[in-house]
């Protein structure tokens, strides 16, 4: 393979997403799905901002590891991101646990994800490979993170972010020489070292990792015989490296991407109902804090021919109208206010019926009448004539998830246990 200056290093790389964790802080919105597989931003799933960074980067490798509640994931990754294309030396491989190595073996953690698929590593040809997460949501051009691992031979690059030091508590943390070295790495500290000179915040790792390949894989086959390890990357390989080789941290900030509307760099780990909720109804604001109309940086995703949204009068003459909303298509909003809402592809709103600052995920039908406000609509919800939510934290709570801060989900399951008691 050529290197020369103008080569693009993301032809060289692969990307293999790791999918596989069980996201159970989103409660009963993973109890089906995957929090990769968890939708996201009026249209796309949190995976494909992973997937649409490494496309937009140049990469045409990828490989996504599947395990806990797949299916929902795997048909999104088939449909979706089907383009790739063998004669072109394009490649998007889904790896579901427990077929490969044994039968019978789950991906025992991260690092074990990837040792059970070396051979299909090993037969994309390509030298370095960008471990990532499947469930963050970033715009990040991994090409610049590529460049600088190759620029100071690291054995291994972190993608790195400051957070405040309390939170840091679910990070790996690190400490950096002035040249960026990693001195030292604590996998989810109890009490997180701060960064010195700053008591208030921590440098944090993103889970994001570039390795040249030949090295990794030496890793991957020592760890797999260490009956110590727990084979993830943040517990047992990462530390290893800081020890007894070079890892460098990188900086987001170095390599996020920004449209001219965005103004600090955006990372978000939506792993809580609030976190979810919130940065859907951030995605409203006048001047959003993540562009997702960023033409130069599309969010690609899994795509049906559908008709437009459509806004209409009852027969009564009552308007339909959304106004800072997000409304997908195929959406109808009739005789119905929508208000600060995301409503995701197929919803339909009846008549009389009110949404403010509500994330309806798809085929969500909201029925006349229905008062809805701060929560969270499962798919294919429907919500029966006259529901009031975000009024009542007692009724909230009795029937459906309320979060402290108030925030509620409501899924099929809880508006059934609700009919059938009423
Ligand atoms: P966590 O986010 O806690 O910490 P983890 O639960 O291992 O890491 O998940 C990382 C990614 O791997 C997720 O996308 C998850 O879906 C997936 N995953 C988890 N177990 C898997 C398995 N057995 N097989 C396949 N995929 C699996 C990590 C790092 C920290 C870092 C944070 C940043 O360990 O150091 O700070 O990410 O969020
Ligand atoms: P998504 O909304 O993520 O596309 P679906 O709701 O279509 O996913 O389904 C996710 C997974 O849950 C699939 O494996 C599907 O077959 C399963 N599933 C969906 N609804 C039910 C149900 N009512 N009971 C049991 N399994 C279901």
């Amino acid at each position: 393979m050529q290197t020369g200056p103008n080569t693009r290093l993301s032809t060289q790389a692969m990307a293999f997403v790791l999918a596989g964790g069980r996201g159970s802080r989103l409660k009963e919105l993973t109890d089906r799905r995957a929090k990769p597989a968890v939708y996201f931003g009026g249209k796309a799933r949190i995976i494909d901002f992973a997937l649409s960074n490494a496309l937009n980067s140049g990469i045409r490798k990828m490989a996504i590891a599947t395990q806990y509640k797949a299916h929902s994931l795997i048909r999104h990754c088939q449909r979706g991101w089907g383009f790739f294309r063998a004669e072109r030396n394009e490649y998007l491989d889904i790896l579901p646990a427990s077929q490969r190595v044994s039968e019978s073996q789950w991906y025992l953690g991260t690092a074990d994800a990837v040792t059970q698929n070396i051979d299909i590593v090993d037969s994309y040809g390509i030298k370095y490979v960008v471990v990532l997460a499947g469930d963050h949501v970033y715009k990040m051009d991994y090409e610049i993170m590529l460049r600088q691992h190759c620029e100071t031979q690291a054995d291994v690059t972190i993608g790195c972010l400051t957070v405040p030091r309390m939170e840091a508590t679910a990070f790996g943390v690190m400490h950096v020489d002035a040249d960026l070295r990693i001195t030292d790495f604590l996998e989810k500290p109890a009490d997180p070292p701060s960064i010195p000179g700053d008591p208030d915040h921590a440098l944090a790792s993103m889970g994001i990792y570039v390795f040249n390949w030949d090295l990794l894989r030496d890793l991957l086959i020592r760890d797999a015989a260490d009956p110590n390890s727990s084979h993830d990357f943040g517990n047992d390989i990462i530390p290893q490296i800081v020890k007894h080789g070079k890892a460098m941290a990188h900086r987001f900030s170095d390599s996020c991407v920004k449209s001219g509307l965005e103004t600090e760099p955006y990372w978000r780990d939506v792993g809580t109902l609030d976190a979810f909720w919130q940065a859907n109804i951030d995605l409203t604001d006048f001047v959003p804090k993540l562009d997702i109309y960023d033409n130069a940086w599309p969010i690609w995703t899994y795509s049906e021919v559908l008709p437009p949204a459509k806004f209409i009068h009852n027969t009564d003459g009552r308007r339909g109208f959304a106004v800072s909303s997000l409304v997908a298509a195929d959406c109808i909003v009739s005789g119905s206010e929508v208000s600060n809402s995301l409503l995701f592809t197929g919803c339909r709103t009846h008549s009389f019926s009110s949404l403010d600052c509500v994330v309806a995920l798809p085929q969500v039908v909201v029925n006349r009448k229905a008062e809805l406000s701060r929560c969270i609509l499962d798919r294919g919800v429907i919500v029966p004539e006259g529901l009031v939510v975000g009024q009542d934290p007692e009724e909230d709570a009795k029937w459906f998830r309320r979060t402290e801060s108030g925030i509620v989900l409501v899924t099929q399951d809880m508006l059934d246990a609700r009919a059938a008691q009423l």
